[in-house]
């Protein structure tokens, strides 16, 4: 483990890894680490103090907000607002796109940033691990005019950077430019991310598989067919199943020990995970890590989006894995 390098240095160092190499990236950066400190500190004394529980809103969604769900996301929006580093923002708490535009519509930034600010949230007041996603594209629209739906409508291929924070035992920011994917922990003492897993790839054998097992009666056919072939005996299997129900720990978990992610559409609902906030970002940082991304059928990070909280069915881990799965959905069409 290199416990040297700070993410400051390791941004420094990799610069021109990033094809827009401007100096706009490691801003971008510092303000995102900045703001998962303040969250992840915030999150650690969450049962300190009686912060834990609903404030009586809903999110577009219809559900309910935590109290750390709308610090999370206002501690985000404020700290990049502040910094004038990027021209939009859109979250998942959000109705609608926030333009950062200043008042004179002098912004000139290229970037926006997507965000889920605290995914799992309803797993905070049992103390399990949650996490903030995020993801980076180059607005499409023309520079100094104010930003549109159809710069944050961009299809997963076009993120510039996508990671996630994980407030677990320890707090990890986890981050790809399109160049692998390195993993940071946070040493409270002194409020510094360093270098603790750098090059972060699936193992080859991969034998967990996660999935909300309570569905099952709603799941199609072939999710149906894949789950009882993880559990029937065979070479490497009946595979393990492990399923927190926070994306970020499950996803993690499964990159650093091998397997894959499942949260199907059922006959009522196309899924629960949104395509912008959770999938894409994910989607990258899983290729990256030599994984794949589908929805059953296409690659994830080539659906065009056709509206901010749309949701897709999602499957993501080990190639190989995340293949039968495709398998097992066109056998039983
Ligand atoms: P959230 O964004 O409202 O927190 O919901 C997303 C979470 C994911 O972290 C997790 O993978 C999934 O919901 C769990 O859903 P379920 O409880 O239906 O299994
Ligand atoms: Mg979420």
């Amino acid at each position: 483990m290199e416990s040297n390098k700070t993410l400051g240095e390791f941004i420094i160092e990799n610069q021109q890894e990033f094809k827009y190499s401007s100096g706009e990236l490691s801003r971008l950066f510092n303000s995102i680490k900045l703001a998962a400190k303040v969250v992840s500190h915030k999150v650690n004394k969450a049962g300190l103090v009686d912060i834990v529980g609903g404030v009586g809103g809903k999110n577009i969604q219809g559900e309910d907000q935590q109290k750390l769900d709308v610090y999370a996301n206002d501690i985000f929006i404020e700290t990049l607002i502040n910094r004038q580093i990027v021209c939009g923002i859109t979250s998942e708490e959000n109705d609608d796109f926030i333009s950062v535009q200043g008042s004179d519509n002098s912004n000139t930034n290229k970037y926006i940033l997507l965000m889920d600010p605290l995914d799992g949230s309803s797993n905070i007041d049992v103390n399990v691990s949650v996490g903030t996603i995020f993801s980076v594209y180059r607005r499409i629209s023309e520079i100094g005019t104010p930003v549109v739906l159809e710069d944050f409508l961009q299809p997963g291929i076009n993120q510039v950077a996508a990671g996630y924070v994980i407030y677990g035992t320890s707090t990890m920011l986890v981050y790809t430019t399109g160049h692998g994917v390195n993993g940071f922990t946070l040493n409270p003492a002194i409020g510094t991310f360093y270098l603790s897993h750098p090059k972060i790839k699936f193992p080859e054998k991969s034998t967990i598989y996660s999935v909300n097992d309570g569905n099952y009666t709603h799941f199609p056919e072939g999710i149906k067919d894949f789950i009882r072939y993880c559990r029937q005996e065979g070479e490497d299997r009946p595979y393990t199943s492990r399923y927190i129900g926070s994306l970020v720990s499950d996803m993690h978990r499964n990159m650093l020990k091998g397997g894959v992610y499942l949260y199907p559409n059922t006959r009522s609902n196309n899924g629960k995970l949104r395509l912008l906030y959770e999938c894409n970002p994910m989607a990258f940082i899983t290729e990256q890590a030599g994984g794949k991304a589908s929805d059953g059928k296409s690659r994830i990070m080539e659906i065009e989006p056709q509206s901010l909280h749309q949701r897709v069915p999602f499957y993501s881990g080990s190639i190989k894995m995340v293949e039968k799965v495709e398998e097992f959905i066109a056998k039983s069409k």
